[in-house]
């Protein structure tokens, strides 16, 4: 039967390696070089064809990436029927298979079909997508053996940016109303044909100017934009740089300008023009330029959610249909964004624990909820209540002419929108959107608020573990009292804030801090550090 045969293929074909404990986390299962990751690979294969057994058959992804990590290292996560991270109830199976010896893996894999009452018979779905790396197409051969092996048909996307394959389990499961063909050039079609209503046949405006300069960070962004340009035409001009033929996430990408905050090797220095970096699978995106005295300036993920925040605040008061709009952040979020957000722009705020799958749970608490981690991460959600109230209202040819603009604009800009995760290519649409619509240059934008000085720092402790927090990460609770010496030490700092937490990608603990300056900002991050330890 389906079970022996599991066995005896996973032992003859990617038995386990050694005895290594791997951890599905947030960013699935990842690790440094790709090591003995063939075995893991199967068996999240043989998990996928369980995860869509459980859901009625529906299309299941597996997503096959490290993301912005280094080139050598490689991981996988699955994306749910609705195009969503996988259920963290379902992160436990698949921690426990990955980890079950060969002899145990048929027993781990009925004990979880008895768990969720999963039925044989049901028919399962795979859609599999993998990154440039070159360890990639080793391990989608493992994943689809898996998949084949518990009798699971596989839709081979080959290589693809992580959204586009949220986006295709999403269309091909029938997800919402706004969804198109699960293919690329379905997707390219639905959020290019909107993105050009939107600025209709004037390219420039005011202080905009139709033109940016892309860092693929030598993935598949560049790879896949390159065909979406076909599509553009003339309605923004995007110069390609780091587009794959260089060494991925090298001195180049959305987490290396982030976290180092300065331009990435390979892209052209041009004062003041407007540029955008994504990481290696393109579902990050910032925004950074150099001014005329060579100084570098980041436009993170905070700016693009509280640019795309107060823009839709402004049409739904427009549309007068009375929506919620709110916004989710991390602790991460700079304090001067979260100011600007809750005091000028008086949208409501809301702070989650890091990991795109706790806010994007949060934003679908609001009609329309915008999200984003200040490293980039996020997307724009409209509850089904708010899509049919946008949709209809779009049509109603009786409201006022400024209602009605309103209504539509909106109802376009969500065709703009992928909605199922964040999406560097979807993001830098709506990001140029607008910025055409308000006629700002890229210092206009960056003129709304001035951060906060901030510094982050890595700890390596012997059991990052110890370290248990609370209040979506802002508070330590244990090991006893460090939250007290840390509270002390903000106090010495004006507009001082710090908080620790361990890393769900690393085995360190990480330390943040935001001061007046950017002397007390470190002063204060190397503080805390060393109460860390
Ligand atoms: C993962 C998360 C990302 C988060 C990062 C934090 C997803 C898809 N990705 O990459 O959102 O910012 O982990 O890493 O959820 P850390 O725990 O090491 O700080
Ligand atoms: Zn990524």
């Amino acid at each position: 039967d389906v079970v022996s045969n599991v066995k005896k293929v996973g032992l003859e074909k990617y038995p386990r390696q050694g005895p290594r404990n791997i951890q599905y986390g947030t960013a699935g299962f990842r690790t440094r070089w790709a090591e003995d990751l063939d075995y893991v690979l199967y068996r999240v294969g043989l998990l996928a064809v369980l995860r869509s057994k459980s859901k009625g058959g529906a299309a299941i992804g597996l997503m096959i990436t490290a993301s912005h990590n280094p080139e050598p290292d490689n991981g996988v996560k699955l994306i749910d029927p609705f195009g969503e991270m996988l259920q963290q109830r379902w992160e436990k199976f698949a921690t426990r298979l990955a980890n079950a010896s060969d002899t145990e893996l048929d027993s781990a894999l009925l004990e979880i079909v008895e768990a969720e009452s999963i039925s044989w018979e049901t028919q399962a779905l795979v859609c599999v997508g993998q990154d440039t790396r070159p360890s990639s197409p080793g391990l989608a051969q493992a994943a689809v053996t898996g998949i084949r092996t518990m009798g699971g048909k596989v839709n081979d996307y080959g290589i693809v940016t992580t959204p586009m394959l949220h986006y295709f389990v999403a269309c091909i499961n029938n997800i919402g109303s706004a969804y198109s063909e699960p293919t690329e050039d379905g997707y390219f079609k639905k959020i290019i044909t909107a993105f050009k209503k939107l600025r209709g046949d004037k390219p420039e405006n005011g202080k905009y100017v139709p033109s940016v300069m892309f860092d693929g960070a030598n993935g598949v962004g560049a790879m896949k934009l390159e065909a979406g340009l076909l599509h553009l035409h003339d309605s923004l001009q995007v110069q390609l740089y780091n587009n794959g033929t260089g060494q991925l996430n090298y001195k180049c990408g959305a987490d290396y300008i982030k976290v180092q905050q300065c331009a990435p090797v390979g892209v052209p220095q041009k004062s003041n023009a407007r540029c955008v970096s994504v990481d290696g699978d393109a579902d990050r995106i910032v925004y950074y330029y150099i001014d005329t005295h060579d100084k570098f300036h980041l436009l993170d993920g905070d700016r693009i959610a509280t640019l795309i925040a107060g823009y839709l605040m402004e049409l739904i008061k427009k549309s007068d249909l009375g929506l919620q709009l709110g916004l989710v952040q991390t602790a991460y979020a700079n304090g001067s964004s979260t100011s600007y957000i809750s005091k000028t722009l008086k949208v409501p705020v809301a702070c989650v624990p890091t990991g795109v799958k706790h806010l994007h749970h949060k934003a679908m608490e609001y009609d329309i909820g915008v999200y984003f981690e200040a490293n980039g991460h996020g997307t724009v959600t409209f509850s089904d209540f708010a899509t049919r109230c946008i949709c209809s209202a779009a049509e109603d040819l009786s409201l006022p002419a400024d209602q009605l603009h309103a209504t539509e604009t909106l109802a376009t800009l969500m065709d703009v929108i992928n909605q199922t995760v964040g999406d560097a290519i979807s993001d830098m649409l709506i990001v140029e959107t607008v910025l055409h619509a308000r006629g700002w240059s890229i210092e206009d934008w960056e003129a709304t608020y001035t951060d906060l000085p901030n510094r982050q720092l890595k700890v390596v402790v012997k059991d990052r573990r110890v370290i248990e927090t609370t209040d979506a990460e802002r508070v330590c609770v244990t090991p006893a009292g460090l939250q007290d010496q840390i509270n002390m030490l903000v106090k010495n700092f004006p507009n001082g804030r710090s908080f620790v937490r361990p890393s769900g990608t690393e085995d360190i603990v990480r330390v943040y801090a935001e001061a007046d300056t950017q002397a007390s900002a470190d002063r204060l991050a190397l503080q805390v550090a060393s109460v860390v330890h």
